[in-house]
């Protein structure tokens, strides 16, 4: 089967009713192959793309004419700043940026306008012949603890074996239709909800935002499946009207950080719904996930789905008893791990063994019956904030352009809404912490910059001068 499913000559019959909704907007299998296929011919031969992702159909034609034409595509977060920005152009290498004509603004390669491109016939987008499994389909920016987001290299296959084994473990087929409102730049938005929906044929609504009531009027277009991070799923459960609509769906599905014990049984109780947690990473796909006919424990993740195999590691990197009780290291083997990082085979070499091995750095307990619990992350330096990733270095690089600022430790704190904020510790004259945040949003996404920002005399280091943060208070050094 093709990447994305059906979608040749003969998938017609199919290919008539609407397949993909964005919002207001909704476009057939076919309308969409079609304008898919006429970005292809625009962009065939080129070694990557960039597309301003926001959350239209431009963004999912676009995605899918570069997995048509084999090339690989970069996703760009529409409110990246500047910084970001350009280090992800430049690093990925890619030539053209793909947006609607007049929603990017930004320095750089030329701006090929989606919204202008007519439809192709399938045929057309094909001319390249179909790519190899192995090639790269995207290229996903990620943080890491320090430094600028590394491009996470994510083949064809990955995709592909990643589908097929949720497919399996959620009995997804194409009678579902999926439902969710979130961001097409990552893992559970792009590959999950847009990609998902393709290769099982099942219709995506995406509600541009996700909100409670959005996800509630979904449920009038047959909305089954439902997708979202546990922030949406508590401002669910802040909805009970909105949330008692959603009884009728087939399946809840909760990712990209922990829900929260009381979450999952308010939805449960709202809704009769028990939610299916799954976990996943960029680097990884999702490789974990509760059974949609099976059982639903608050606080834990599932077992492996189809084809991926998972073991604990001690700090010493010995194994650790899958005893449900002994917390160790995470590491995922699966053919939905990621190549490699572009440029960066140090990071990579790191993370992934010879062996295939990947460390995920998340804390987990795994139990003999198989299911799995995250219990934290290995590094305080990765930061989850309404489900999205945030390097702890690449937001302290920011503070430091500011010339006011001498020093600056950034951590994540408790959040009722978000799971964890942003939580900036700063040594800086004559500066408001309220200039510092703009200082960063004018420079990272919107979400990477600090809700909180303690200015202090100090900060609290070990004999070797490095800064412990786990000592850090809101009174500064301790
Ligand atoms: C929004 N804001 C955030 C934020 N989201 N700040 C910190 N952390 C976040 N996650 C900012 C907004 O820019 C806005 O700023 C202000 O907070 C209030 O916004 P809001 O209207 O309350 O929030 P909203 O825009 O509704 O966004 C909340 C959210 C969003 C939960 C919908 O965060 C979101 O879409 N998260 C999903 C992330 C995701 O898809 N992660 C998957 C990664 S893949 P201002 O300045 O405008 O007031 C992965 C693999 C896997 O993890 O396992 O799935
Ligand atoms: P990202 O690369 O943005 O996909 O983030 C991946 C990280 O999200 C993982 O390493 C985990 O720390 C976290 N994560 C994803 N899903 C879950 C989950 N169900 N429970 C706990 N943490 C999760």
């Amino acid at each position: 089967m093709d990447l994305l499913g059906d979608h040749g000559a003969g998938a017609s019959e199919a290919g008539a009713g609407e397949a993909v909704r964005v919002g207001d907007r909704a476009v057939t299998r076919d309308e969409l192959f079609g304008w898919a296929a006429g970005v292809a011919a625009e962009i065939r031969g080129a070694d990557a793309v960039a597309v301003h992702a926001t959350a239209s159909l431009e963004t999912v034609a676009a995605v899918v004419g570069g997995l048509l034409a084999g090339v690989p595509v970069v996703p760009l977060p529409p409110d990246s700043g500047p910084a970001e920005r350009e280090h992800i152009l430049g690093d990925s290498g890619a030539r053209m940026v793909l947006a609607a004509r007049g929603a990017y603004e930004g320095e750089g390669p030329p701006i090929v306008p989606v919204d202008e491109i007519g439809p192709a016939d399938g045929q057309a987008g094909a001319q390249g012949g179909v790519p190899a499994d192995g090639s790269i389909a995207l290229i996903l920016y990620t943080s890491g603890t320090t430094g600028a987001p590394k491009g996470v290299l994510v083949s064809r296959a990955a995709i592909a074996a990643g589908l097929d084994g949720l497919a399996e473990a959620w009995a997804w087929t194409p009678a579902d239709t999926v439902v969710h409102g979130l961001p097409l730049f990552h893992v559970h938005g792009l590959v999950l909800g847009v990609l998902g929906a393709l290769r099982v044929g099942s219709p995506l609504v995406h509600t541009g935002r996700p909100r409670a009531e959005a996800y509630a009027a979904a449920r009038a277009r047959g909305g089954s499946l439902y997708f979202g991070v546990p922030t949406v799923w508590s401002r669910v459960c802040d909805d009970p009207s909105a949330a008692r609509e959603l009884a009728g769906a087939r399946l809840l599905v909760s990712g990209s950080a922990p829900l929260p014990v009381p979450v999952f049984e308010r939805l449960a109780a709202l809704t009769g719904h028990r939610p299916v947690e799954r976990y996943g990473m960029t680097e990884t796909l999702i490789t974990v996930s509760a059974r949609a006919g099976g059982d639903r424990r608050p606080g834990y993740v599932g077992t492996p789905i189809a084809g991926v195999e998972t073991r604990l590691a001690g700090e010493d990197g010995g194994p650790v008893p899958h005893d449900g009780e002994t917390p160790g290291e995470l590491h995922v083997r699966a053919p939905t791990v990621f190549s490699g990082y572009l440029n960066r085979p140090d990071a990579t070499a790191e993370a992934l063994g010879a062996d295939g091995w990947f460390r995920t750095g998340d804390i987990a307990t795994i139990g003999p019956d198989g299911w799995h619990r995250i219990v934290g992350r290995a590094s305080t330096d990765l930061i989850k904030s309404g489900g999205y990733r945030i390097g702890a270095g690449e937001v302290e690089n920011a503070l430091l352009a500011h010339p006011a600022v001498r020093e600056a430790a950034v951590i994540g704190t408790p959040h009722a809404d978000l799971g964890e904020q942003v939580t900036a510790f700063v040594v800086a004259d004559g500066v408001e912490g309220a200039q510092l945040i703009d200082f960063v949003a004018e420079r990272l996404s919107a979400h990477k910059r600090p809700r909180l920002v303690h200015l202090v005399g100090s900060l609290p280091r070990n004999a070797m001068g490095k800064v412990v943060k786990t000592r850090l208070t809101s009174g500064g050094t301790p």
